[in-house]
């Protein structure tokens, strides 16, 4: 999960210090993992972290499949999204320093989801669980596809490519974003007009790239190695480029 922090404007910059808590020393990516240590705490978050689209489809639609288990709408991280921007919004009236909303756990799970939204098996199918039930090995090891794609993929990059550094990985994905993708970066930035958040576009683009790239050419016991991960990587770096811009995007304008 990135979190461009230095993307974000003055007054974007100056909320976020004063909502994140002393222990992550201003630092948002410290806190980024957050939200996935408190699903067991919170047991009712541990729906907004995806979205279960039909089985074989490959679209996504708000109203269709943003629901939990129970039905209840608003149920996924699309929704979710969309709740924890409103809450953030309170921030800017008058009210905030005694806004109704803890705004602190409202930032770090927005800027969980808004990386989660962006793996491309968090918008997958219903039956498999984005991926979690399709068992496969990596390179030699047992995996299921979903822990592929939010792990092995990216760790095995930075084993390869980056000395085994995270930042390596981070460092290289801004050089991308400043040189080879700086024209495509506006267009992830904007988001439709009187919209705070786009969470639908990410869904809309996730699904795609979950039935293009992840799903695509795998089943049950498939052996995944250098051809899967040679041609998907692109892709994981691309989808946390995407992430990380649209988060410092998507909190300028809430706090701008
Ligand atoms: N997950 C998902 N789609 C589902 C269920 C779970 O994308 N239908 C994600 C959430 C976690 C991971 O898969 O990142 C593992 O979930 P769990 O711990 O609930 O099995
Ligand atoms: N992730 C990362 N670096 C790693 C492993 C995972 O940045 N070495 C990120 C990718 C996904 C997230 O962690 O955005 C997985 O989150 P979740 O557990 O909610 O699927
Ligand atoms: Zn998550």
């Amino acid at each position: 999960m990135l979190c461009f922090q230095s993307r974000l404007r003055e007054a974007a910059a100056d909320a976020v210090k004063q909502l994140l808590p002393e222990s992550a020393d201003n630092d948002l990516g410290s806190v980024c993992t957050w939200a996935d240590h408190v699903k067991f705490h919170y047991h009712w978050s541990s729906a907004l972290h995806f979205i279960d689209t039909p089985d074989n489809l490959c679209t996504y639609q708000y109203n269709r499949d943003c629901k939990d288990e129970d039905g209840v709408k608003g149920r996924c991280v699309a929704g979710a999204i969309n709740n924890y921007t409103t809450q953030l919004l309170s921030y800017n009236s008058a009210s905030s320093s005694h806004s109704e909303y803890n705004l602190t756990e409202a930032l770090l799970f927005l800027s969980h989801f808004i990386g989660d939204i962006h793996q491309p098996l968090h918008v997958g199918f219903t039956s498999d669980r984005g991926g979690n039930t399709i068992d496969v090995h990596w390179y030699t090891r047992k995996q299921v596809l979903h822990h592929v794609w939010d792990n092995n993929i990216i760790e095995t990059a930075e084993e390869r490519f980056y000395n085994s550094n995270i930042d390596g990985l981070v460092d290289a994905i801004q050089q991308n974003i400043t040189t080879d993708w700086a024209d495509l970066v506006k267009k992830w930035e904007t988001c439709s007009a009187n919209n705070t958040a786009c969470p639908d576009v990410y869904a809309s683009e996730g699904i795609k790239a979950a039935c293009d790239w992840a799903y695509k050419g795998v089943s049950e016991g498939s052996v995944l190695e250098d051809e899967y991960f040679n041609s998907r990587l692109p892709i994981v770096k691309l989808r946390l480029a995407q992430g990380g811009v649209r988060l410092a995007a998507t909190l300028n304008r809430i706090f701008g």
